[in-house]
């Protein structure tokens, strides 16, 4: 089993990451996990925190030699802002954050509840994504994570195949979408909401090439792969929907519309479908819970960030009497960053059923019992 936990508060001295499960012999490249948090820390739209800090993944134990060895690796992230001592209680709750619900429920400050909610802690999940990675590396599997609307404005790529082109044309856009010929549109946008004391959300999507048919279940609810992956990006800070594949424009469309006729083609009988080909890709590359073969395709629906320039209406926690909402340095537009950070999410849980098919002891076992799987699965 591979898993994680993260612990840190925005301002507290580090964010830190243990994952257990790690399969041993897998070498550890700490540039491209660094390349993943500093595009964490991107993207137009982003506040003062990102000119502060310069996000760098020490990794602290289950690596010997520049490779992994089997034990948990326990990994953190330093905080250069690292003020939490000094830093004092907000008594206005602001609408759209834990606030509110966190100090009732713990019986507790504004402060203690926001310090921990914060999207801050996501630098964790994205290092230990890419960390996962490294991993799906071995196997060509690969994740590319890209904005597909902002601000209620939809921008559409032609369908690309190829995820080399895709991340090329996702690095050279501001806001990490793949048509970066439209940034100025977008960046006009986030300025003027910026300039009203607003904030914008968005929709980012996530395709995974590569993926051999056959991992989750369809046995038990909660080994499902679409359900573990829904949950993984659900719990994102600012996350309000999880779509796989059509998603909820599968439920408008008759069922002759919606799912996607079964082909053969002995061409690619040596890839992750197995020749099993398919003209349209609407289920997302699952079907009863288990990959099929084909790109797995996940979309999430990024809320605007809470926190307002221009503050909603709220209450004096002390008094009950109605008060602005506090207002504390945000983000105007963080729907970029939320691209980079479910890419790395979606990257861990695909890992981790590809751990769960083929074990995860060891690169070199895993790798040899997924030969012998494909060699009786292309036999079936
Ligand atoms: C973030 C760091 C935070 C916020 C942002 C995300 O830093 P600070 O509070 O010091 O400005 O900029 O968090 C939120 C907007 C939020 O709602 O949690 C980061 O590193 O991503």
């Amino acid at each position: 089993m591979l898993r994680y936990w993260t612990a840190g508060e925005s301002h507290g001295k580090a964010l830190v990451a243990i994952v257990d499960g790690f399969p041993a012999g897998v070498e550890i490249d700490c540039a491209s996990i660094d390349a993943e948090l500093l595009r964490r820390q991107g993207g137009y739209g982003r506040g003062g925190r990102q000119r502060i800090e310069t996000d760098r993944a020490e990794l602290l134990s289950g690596i010997w030699q520049n490779r992994t060895i089997g034990s948990p690796i326990a990994l953190q992230i330093i905080n250069r802002d690292a003020k939490l001592e000094r830093m004092t209680d907000l008594d206005r709750p602001r609408p759209g954050h834990a606030d509110l619900a966190g100090a009732i429920k713990y019986l507790s400050s504004i402060r203690g509840v926001l310090e921990r909610a914060s999207a801050r802690e996501t630098a964790a999940r994205v290092a230990v994504g890419a960390l996962a990675k490294l991993l799906l590396r071995e196997f060509n599997i690969t994740a590319v994570g890209y904005v597909v609307e902002l601000g209620g404005v939809r921008v559409d790529a032609p369908p690309d195949a190829d995820p080399r082109g895709m991340v090329q044309r996702r690095d050279a856009s501001a806001i990490y979408s793949l048509v970066p010929e439209r940034d100025d549109e977008f960046r006009s946008m986030i300025d003027a909401a910026g300039k009203a004391g607003d904030t914008l959300g968005g929709v980012v999507e996530v395709q995974v090439f590569g993926v051999p048919i056959g991992l989750g279940t369809h046995t038990q609810w909660d080994r499902k792969l679409d359900g573990r992956i829904a949950q993984a990006v659900m719990s994102i800070q600012a996350i309000k929907g999880v779509e796989i594949g059509l998603g909820f424009e599968a439920a408008r469309r008759p069922g002759s519309q919606v799912h996607d006729p079964i082909r053969f083609d002995p061409a690619v009988a040596g890839g992750p479908s197995l020749g099993f080909t398919r003209p349209t890709n609407n289920a997302g590359g699952l079907e009863g819970g288990t990959t099929n073969g084909q790109p797995v395709v996940v979309r999430a629906a990024m809320k605007p960030i809470s926190t307002l320039r221009k503050p909603l209406e709220s209450v004096n926690l002390k008094t009950r009497a109605p008060e602005e909402a506090a207002y504390e340095r945000s983000d105007v537009c963080a729907v970029s960053a939320a691209g980079v950070i479910v890419e790395n999410v979606v990257a861990f849980e695909i890992a981790a059923a590809l751990v769960e098919k083929f074990g995860n002891d060891s690169l070199t076992e895993m790798k040899a019992r997924s030969e012998l799987y494909l060699q009786l699965a292309r036999q079936r």
